[in-house]
Parts: structure tokens; sequence; C-alpha cells
């Protein structure tokens, strides 16, 4: 395991998680996303004056505990539409939230709420953005990494814009000063799928979850 810094309150712990548990956490996640009720989605956003029918911008997504609509922010126990919930929060995840937080980001009483899962492709990215819509918007946010290694664009603590690589089987807290900090994915880098990813993911495809406490 290596730890990055990249800002104060931003960390990355690199090798987290050992091939066999990185395996073991996809196909998790796969499993979940096959179901055709509660399974990954390519949600519509709002029109806007570019584009009349603008899609989300990860082809598959998915939710755990809390729905969180892409369409206007918002965060449901139901799924849009539907008279069912998303899939409920593992507690295999929230016992990896614990030990994450204890070793790497001491806080007290974190509750995780809900789960976005991202699954990138080749044309996929995230455009800068602000995590503000939760009613807890101190509680940290976790991000599990599978896959292609990203382009993780941040702010600083000077307000500029700075990268970093961010490889699977990684996983990255920020909080405190910079939870409210911009964020956003660009390119994956060709070749960098991460050892336990290669028999379910293809060059260039990547898999995150990103873990946060909604309300107080
Ligand atoms: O895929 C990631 O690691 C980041 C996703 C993201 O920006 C978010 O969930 O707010």
């Amino acid at each position: 395991m290596q730890i990055l810094k990249p800002r104060p309150d931003f960390i990355i712990v690199k090798d987290y998680f050992t091939p066999v548990q990185a395996s073991k956490w996809i196909e998790l996640i796969l499993k979940k996303g096959q179901d055709p009720l509660r399974g990954f989605t390519h949600p519509d956003l709002k029109p806007n004056r570019f584009h009349p029918t603008p899609k989300y911008p990860v082809k598959n997504f998915m939710c755990m505990g809390f729905y969180w609509n892409p369409l206007n922010y918002s965060y449901h126990k139901y799924i849009p539409d539907q008279t069912f919930k998303p899939w409920p929060i593992p507690a295999s995840l929230r016992e990896f939230c614990s030990s994450v937080l204890e070793t790497y980001f001491p806080w007290n009483k974190y509750s995780p709420e809900t789960v976005l899962v991202n699954y990138y492709d080749s044309k996929s990215a995230m455009g800068l953005h602000v995590d503000k819509d939760e009613e807890d918007d101190r509680s940290p946010v976790i991000g599990m990494n599978f896959g292609s290694t990203c382009r993780f664009f941040y702010e600083n603590e000077n307000g500029l814009i700075s990268d970093v690589k961010i490889p699977g089987n990684s996983v990255y807290v920020f909080g405190k000063s910079a939870r409210l900090m911009r964020h956003g994915v660009g390119t994956l880098y060709s070749n960098t799928l991460s050892a336990g990813s290669e028999q379910y993911l293809k060059n260039k495809e990547r898999i995150s979850l990103t873990i946060r406490q909604v309300y107080h």
C-alpha cells in the first residue's frame, strides 16, 4: 500500500485491495448491475441549450441505499417511477467504510447511506462538480476504484484545478477542508487494468463506487 496526499484532507491509498479482493468486489457489483430492475441504467439528464436529450456521462449507473437522481440532483428512497428501492448497502461495504476511516481518516459515527456505482467505458468522463447534494455535506466521501487508471481532477487548496492518476484497486477519501472541492474524472488510461479486474473489465473500463452519508 502507498498513501498519496494530493492536497490536505484528500488521500489515496494505492493497492488497498488485493487482486482476489478486487475480483470479489467486481463480481458483486456486476451481479447486482445485471438485475433488470435495480441494476445498471443510463439515465437521462435535463435538456440544455446544446443537447435536447443529454444522458448521464457514464454509461452504466446504479445506486445502493438512497437513489441519487441525476435529473434533479436529489436523493430518494425509491427508484424514480418505481415502487421499489435500490439495492440495500451490503454489510461488507459498511465494514469496509469503518475500516478505511478508522485507519486513514478518523471520523466519528459514519453511516454510509448511498453508494453511487459508475461504470466507465472509453467514452465516459465526469465533468468538474462539487458533491453538495447531501444534507450532510461534512461527512467524507469514500471512493473505491477498480479497473483502469483514471485521470482525476481536483481543486487544490488554492482553488486551482490539479490532477492525479488514480489506479484500480485503490481507495480515496476526501473530507473536512476537501469535502466540497470541485472534482471530476477525465481520460482513462490504456492498458492499465488493475490486477484482479482483467477477467471482468475491458481495456479503458473502470468501476468506481462513491459512498456518502446523506443525512445527519
Ligand atoms: O468515479 C469517480 O471516482 C468519481 C465519481 C464522482 O465524481 C462522484 O461520484 O461525485
